[in-house]
């Protein structure tokens, strides 16, 4: 193994540590592990679309992307609590209509939860998934530039 490998495996296996740390510590609400992906909720600061992206790249991490309803009711546990909005990975920048997970840069799968009435199409600005409590955390598409809290995943080492 050369010395970049290793680094990326040093990396990667120490963000999933502690992952699986924050499930026994008093953080519990904030982070915890699911299947193959940790999961981390940003709960304490309000950002664009866009910019959550970029913080969970920062750390090594995704916008949340819903491969299952399983993966979706588990986050739902957790944010259920609170009153608050989220951001997720869900996206049709571009394709008006057409949503995929930015996470995965795949089509949203047989599993949607959206709210009655959404997504709205051919609204301009609505291009990004959101989750709001005032909704019971169904989807809807909203404005990309409204602020939001949001929810990281990262891929746990194999
Ligand atoms: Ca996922
Ligand atoms: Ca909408």
């Amino acid at each position: 193994m050369n010395t970049y490998k290793a680094f990326l495996v040093a990396v990667c296996c120490c963000t999933a540590v502690l992952g699986v740390t924050g499930t026994e510590n008093s953080n519990k609400a904030l982070r915890w592990t699911f299947q193959n992906s940790f999961y981390e909720l940003v709960t304490d600061t309000e950002l664009g679309w866009a910019q959550a992206k970029n913080e969970c790249r920062r750390k090594g991490m995704w916008l949340v992307s819903f491969e299952s309803d399983e993966e979706y009711y588990t986050v739902l546990e957790f944010i259920k609590p609170l009153k608050m909005i989220f951001w997720t990975s869900g996206s049709d920048d571009g394709h008006d209509g057409e949503f995929y997970w930015e996470a995965t840069g795949k089509s949203i799968g047989s599993f949607t939860s959206w709210l009655p009435g959404e997504p709205t199409i051919g609204t301009d600005l609505e291009h990004c998934l959101q989750m709001a409590d005032y909704n019971e955390f169904l989807w809807s598409n909203e404005d990309c530039n409204k602020t939001a809290n949001y929810i990281c995943e990262g891929e746990v080492c194999p």
